[in-house]
């Protein structure tokens, strides 16, 4: 039987315990305010970067995860492993997907698949919860890799900003120089497309783009569908605790997660976002 390791980058956001309970790795990425640099979680809770956001003048900046950290960590799981899959966020936002695979090709002590969730977030730990689910059962990481590309297709997000500035200033949103000016007015609904980020829709209220995330989801998901949820919000847990709430009795057979925007994610979109993303289950 196969032993698979499965990695994620730090942005999946999967609570420490849920990542010990499942044996799944997570390599972080960084968050820079001026000359200090934190690795997320393990140098910086999520609570104390809002507060330094908030209290700061200088705004944060991030960078993916050295190549080093990767070999480490590969070297280390090899001890114990035949392959490894490492599950990043979307390549299009981040350059982790390309230091994972730089990393990969350094090691040939064993084999290693490095999959672009092409999301990122809760949706993107999704895909890591299922691959260590597989990899419980002594499934390889040929079936896992199969299984997380059929996934991919069955996955959808949606968020918005309450200020879409910081994303402009990162560098993360595309396709919209041409309406920059008056979008930073309003409170566009945003998703990826081909790996990036891009606005869905441009609707002028936080109301009406919560409205039009779950209206999408409602239109993509039966009532009675095995589906993972994930209500997502930017140090705003009393936005998404009542459209979580609403969700699990809508969707009786649904697993609805409420979980976090941390520091990384948190640099570009700022607080007061909120997103919705799901993943079918069959
Ligand atoms: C890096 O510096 O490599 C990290 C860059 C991260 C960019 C994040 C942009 C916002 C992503 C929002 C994802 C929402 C998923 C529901």
């Amino acid at each position: 039987m196969s032993r698979v390791a499965i990695v994620t980058d730090s942005t999946a956001y999967i609570p420490k315990d849920v990542r010990e309970k499942h044996h799944i790795t997570m390599v972080p990425l960084n968050v820079v305010f001026g000359e200090e640099t934190y690795q997320e979680e393990w140098d910086i809770t999520t609570e104390d970067f809002y507060y330094k956001m908030k209290t700061t003048e200088q705004l944060p900046t991030t960078s993916q995860p050295s190549i080093g950290l990767f070999e480490e960590t590969f070297r280390e799981l090899g001890a114990e492993h035949d392959e490894i899959i490492v599950i990043t966020l979307s390549s299009g936002i981040s350059g982790t997907y390309q230091t994972a695979t730089a990393a990969a090709e350094m090691y040939d002590d064993l084999p290693i698949h490095i999959f672009d969730s092409e999301i990122s977030c809760m949706i993107q730990g999704f895909f890591a919860l299922e691959a260590a689910r597989l990899a419980e059962e002594g499934r390889s990481a040929a079936e896992i890799m199969t299984e997380l590309h059929s996934r991919r297709e069955k996955t959808r997000a949606y968020f918005m900003a309450d200020d879409l500035s910081h994303l402009h200033r990162g560098g993360r949103l595309n396709g919209a120089q041409l309406f920059i000016g008056s979008m930073l007015k309003i409170k566009p609904v945003l998703h990826f497309e081909d790996k990036k980020i891009v606005p869905f829709e441009k609707v002028r209220t936080e109301k009406k783009a919560v409205a039009r995330m779950r209206q999408l989801l409602d239109e993509d998901v039966d009532e009675n569908d095995r589906v993972l949820i994930a209500v997502i919000h930017g140090n705003c847990p009393e936005k998404a605790e009542p459209i979580a709430d609403d969700l699990r009795s809508r969707y009786p057979n649904a697993t609805v997660y409420i979980s976090y925007f941390g520091p990384v994610i948190g640099t570009h979109l700022g607080p007061g976002s909120l997103g919705i993303g799901w993943m079918h289950q069959n």
